[in-house]
């Protein structure tokens, strides 16, 4: 039965001058979408489903949902369900309006409503329903709640239809479906993978809570279901599984203070990286906060004074706070009312009582736990203990590179062709495989602003080798002290000599392995050039195409087909002559710069690598020991060789 409750609505007359206000309010959003969800490009379009989904996860952890489902529907349309209590659906007062119209017709009225449980308001840029609302061709929500079924519909965040009772229903429940603005959006196509790894993190982060994520566009169907009952705990052992972890368990540590709480998870491997993930009411913060600053003050401190204790730190020593984190895999997990976010990109947790609850739980919880486990702590012990020491031996290592250079007479490696000019925000450094690629992009070149350093032989690889052993690299430190910046902790952007930091190496196998080593290299130890958008993969044409004196080149197979049909023009009978490219080795000076080199026809990737776990599993698996995930892996992603350019 459909009944039209227009009445309970009130008169449409009442909130006309407020109405006015509204479409403003979701105009802006349309005239600058890249204000509220980051960008138009593929990470904003995945955004939309985050900023529903959101709500969903509120409702949970209010207490009154238990099952999330998210599906993609043919046609780039995206179904959100819960089990929750329901949008209200009743009048209020003082708008006149229900919540429901409020939350998808009113900008940033996410998190307004109800109490209870930790108010999470809007995501990394604030918004919420109403801004997908805008962002959307059309969008549909339906609220089982009451024993009614209500439904309202929108279009680019117009009103097409008041809410109207469309049915009855024995279950309670919010239902959100929408197909994404395709004028707004560079591209509507969902990426599967991309939406099944977020809705698995924020199963890890919301223990019990079960989340599904399925694709229902035909040829491509798919499934998961997450529930994680240890919720973070699982998270860590499910980062380390192709790890060799140190100690059995996981420890996890939580507590709480007034309306916030803290959740820790860690466990350490026997490699020599740090992964730390930190978030605060379910939103990532990767430039970490108060909540990092007092989980790394407290495992620091804790872990000198059980080394005293024990008798395995003597008289000065001391262990730094890099020591204690080398090979540690942890979750931090705080909520909090009122959480500030930071920085630039909102990316960072202000609040300083998060700090002290981080500490203060660490101090007291990670104490008692070292005192019950002591083989445990022993483990973490010898796993610092080590640490400090290659640390020192880096240093001396650093010590002596930075006198042979002050002997040298200059701290530039003798295979750089530098460029003339020196401000770095115009210049480029290419990392060349081989060196015959190496010659020919010295004759290439614009020697204004491009500089070149080789690179050959077997490279180091950096995944199964500490800090001490970089430093001394011979393949290496060419490259450290090309870009100027540094390494480590002492890595400063700042003093970057190029800000285009381009790798180019030829599309084989061996080329995809120098790609692989050198992304190691700066992930592991220059993070922030990754994260800076400074790293980039240039792509040499597979094909050259060739009609008369015209001669065209193309990536890919697809590209190659088109440019011929382009070259052959209406009459469709032109010869033209497909050749498979050279290696980079292979090309002589003038045809590199045309391909590779020259900014006005070249094509540069940029390595983009935001999600850590992501990035951190596949380095694990590629550069690591185990054989048999690399094995998968591989065999996984056969058709796209070793991609990288996540
Ligand atoms: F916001 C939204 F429209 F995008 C959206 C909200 C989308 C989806 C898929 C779910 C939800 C949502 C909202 N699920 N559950 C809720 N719950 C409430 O809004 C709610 C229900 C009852 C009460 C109450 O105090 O009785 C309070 C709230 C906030």
């Amino acid at each position: 039965m459909t009944d039209n409750i227009e009445n309970t609505l009130g008169n449409a007359e009442d909130y006309d001058a407020s109405q006015i206000q509204v479409l403003e309010g979701l105009e802006a959003v349309r005239r600058r979408p890249g204000m509220y969800i980051g960008s138009t490009s593929a990470s904003g379009l995945h955004h939309l489903v985050y900023e529903i989904v959101d709500n969903s996860i509120d409702e949970a952890l209010a207490g009154f949902c238990s099952e999330i489902s998210v599906a993609i529907l043919p046609g780039e349309i995206i179904e959100v369900r819960d089990d929750g209590r329901g949008i209200p659906v009743d009048i209020q007062e003082q708008t006149g309006k229900s919540a429901l119209d409020v939350v998808f017709t009113v900008l940033h009225a996410g998190g307004k409503f109800g109490g209870g449980g930790y108010k999470v308001s809007g995501g990394l840029h604030g918004v919420g329903a109403s801004v997908v609302n805008a962002l959307s061709e059309w969008l549909i929500v339906r609220v089982h709640k009451g024993g009614k079924i209500y439904e309202m519909r929108f279009s680019r965040g117009d009103i097409t239809q008041e809410l109207k009772i469309v049915g009855d229903t024995d279950k309670t429940g919010t239902e959100v479906t929408f197909r994404p603005d395709a004028t707004i959006f560079e591209d509507i196509n969902f990426d599967y993978d991309t939406l099944k790894t977020r809705m698995r993190e924020q199963a890890f982060l919301n223990a019990g809570l079960k989340i599904s994520v399925e694709d229902k566009r035909p040829g491509r169907e798919a499934r998961d279901d997450f529930r994680y009952e240890g919720g973070i705990r699982e998270f860590v052992t499910y980062i380390n599984r192709n790890k060799t972890p140190l100690h059995e368990n996981v420890i996890y540590i939580a507590g709480e203070r007034a309306d916030s709480m803290a959740e820790i998870a860690l466990q350490y491997n026997d490699s020599y990286n740090e992964l730390l993930l930190s978030f605060a009411n379910n939103i990532h913060t990767p430039d970490g906060g108060m909540h990092e600053t007092g989980f790394k003050a407290a495992l620091t401190r804790v872990l000198n004074d059980y080394g005293k204790k024990i008798n395995l730190l003597k008289g000065d020593d001391k262990l730094t706070g890099e020591d204690c984190r080398e090979g540690i895999t942890a979750i931090i997990s705080v909520k909090l009312t009122e959480a500030q976010f930071e920085g630039q990109t909102k990316s960072k947790l202000g609040n300083s009582d998060m700090r002290t609850l981080v500490d203060n739980i660490m101090t007291e919880k990670l104490t008692i736990f070292l005192e019950e486990n002591p083989a445990v702590g022993r483990a973490m012990m010898d796993k610092a203990m080590t640490a400090s020491r290659a640390r020192e031996a880096a240093r001396r290592a650093k010590e002596s590179i930075r006198r042979k250079n002050a002997l040298d007479g200059m701290s530039l490696p003798g295979k750089l062709t530098d460029c003339n000019v020196s401000d770095p925000a115009l210049t480029e450094i290419y990392i060349v495989e081989g060196d015959s690629a190496g010659g020919s992009a010295k004759g290439g070149r614009d020697s204004r602003f491009q500089a070149i350093l080789p690179l050959w032989g077997k490279m180091l690889n950096v995944e199964k080798a500490r800090a001490d052993k970089v430093y001394g690299n011979d393949k290496l430190t060419p490259v450290i002290t090309a870009l100027g910046a540094g390494i480590g902790e002492d890595f400063d952007a700042a003093k970057l000599r190029y800000h285009k930091v381009i790798i180019m190496a030829d599309a084989d196998v061996d080329g995809s392995h120098i790609r692989t080593l050198l992304l190691t290299f700066f992930f592991r130890f220059m993070r922030p050039l990754i994260d800076g958008g400074y790293v980039y993969a240039a792509l040499p044409p597979l094909f050259k195409l060739t009609r008369g004196k015209t001669s065209r080149y193309a990536l890919d197979e697809e590209e190659r087909d088109a440019i011929i049909r382009e070259l052959r023009g209406e009459d469709g009978k032109g010869k033209v002559e497909v050749s498979r490219n050279k290696g980079l080795g292979e090309m002589d000076p003038h045809e590199l710069w045309e391909t590779t080199m020259n900014p006005e026809t070249r094509v540069l990737k940029r390595i983009e690598l935001d999600d850590a776990v992501a990035a951190d599993e596949i380095f694990t698996i590629l550069m690591g020991e185990k054989v048999e995930p690399r094995k998968e892996f591989i065999e996984e992603n056969a058709k796209y060789a070793v991609n990288l350019d996540i």
